[in-house]
């Protein structure tokens, strides 16, 4: 099917597109991250002219000038306003954001809360490896209690920000978990989220093997659920997963919110149609 689709010029979307040097330490989890989202966008049949992508400053904002879609790479903690911007000013495209721990639990995470409860139609990739990984392996907000890390040798001392938590408290439409080396995992959960009509957050467990020797592929298969065959993704099924134990992995929850997309859809052209020139 996939290769079908690859003969489709139009949607293929080809990760050879520039000719600029990839930057990512070998075995990344980023590669398969980038692949499994081509993948999706192509299985999906989306045009790469109608896409735009946000990039978050971190290792994972370094793809911004190394695919052939348009993209737009922000300051750090910040792609979620700007992603925001874009979509109110292109409701039409496809708007992807891509940001890392650091940037979303860390120096932006008021931007997360208030994207959740705006709910408008834009894609979220978070890039969870557990550091921040750009600056050279200093602990994030989720990295866990006792590993030592640069800057902190002697051994991380708080407690993680529990992401999904944090997000139930904001009223979300689309949550989801997956992994970075399960290329099939990943790219089917893409679909479903590239489907969604409102902001949808994707959690990618993503590995770093350069700064995050603790969480590798062993860990997470010894600490991850996957959500069941049946699975309901509602809001009482995503508040029964923060009780499990360990981590839930999947579409967690999909409960599409129709009457906040239609009332901000128009935003800029029902803004233009007012006359400002009293205010300036
Ligand atoms: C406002 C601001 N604070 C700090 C930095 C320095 N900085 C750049 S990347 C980075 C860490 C990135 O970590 P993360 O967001 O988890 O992305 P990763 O590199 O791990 O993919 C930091 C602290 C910055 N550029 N701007
Ligand atoms: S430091 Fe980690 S996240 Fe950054 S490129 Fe290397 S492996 Fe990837
Ligand atoms: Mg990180």
């Amino acid at each position: 099917m996939f290769d079908a689709l690859k003969k489709n010029a139009d949607i293929y979307v080809s990760l050879e597109e520039t000719d600029q040097v990839m930057t990512w330490c070998d075995d990344c989890g980023n590669y398969g991250i980038q692949k499994a989202l081509f993948q999706a966008l192509t299985l999906e049949e989306i045009n790469p002219k109608n896409v735009i992508t946000a990039y978050d400053v971190g290792c994972s904002g370094n793809e911004s000038d190394k695919v052939g879609l348009t993209t737009i790479h922000g300051l750090h903690g910040r792609v979620l306003p700007l992603a925001t911007g874009i979509k109110i000013a292109h409701p039409e495209k496809t708007v992807i954001a891509h940001a890392g721990d650091g940037a979303t639990l860390s120096e932006g995470i008021n931007h997360l809360i208030h994207t959740v409860r705006h709910d408008r139609n834009i894609l979220f990739i978070h890039h969870v490896n557990a550091t921040f990984g750009l600056t050279t392996g200093q602990a994030s907000s989720v990295t866990l209690p006792g590993t030592k890390m640069n800057a902190t040798p002697k051994g991380v001392d708080t407690p993680p920000v529990e992401s999904l938590r944090v997000l139930s408290g904001c009223d979300p439409t689309f949550i989801a978990r997956t992994l970075s080396y399960d290329m099939d995992h990943m790219t089917a959960v893409f679909q479903e989220w590239l489907r969604h009509p409102g902001f949808a957050y994707i959690e990618v467990l993503q590995l770093c093997p350069t700064y995050n020797r603790v969480q590798n592929r062993e860990w997470y298969e010894r600490n991850i659920v996957r959500v069941w065959n049946g699975y309901m993704p509602n809001r009482e099924s995503f508040l029964n997963c923060l009780k499990l134990a360990k981590m839930p992995v999947g579409v967690l929850l999909s409960e599409p919110r129709e009457n906040h997309i239609q009332t901000r859809k128009n935003l800029v052209s029902d803004v233009a149609k007012q006359d400002i020139a009293f205010l300036l």
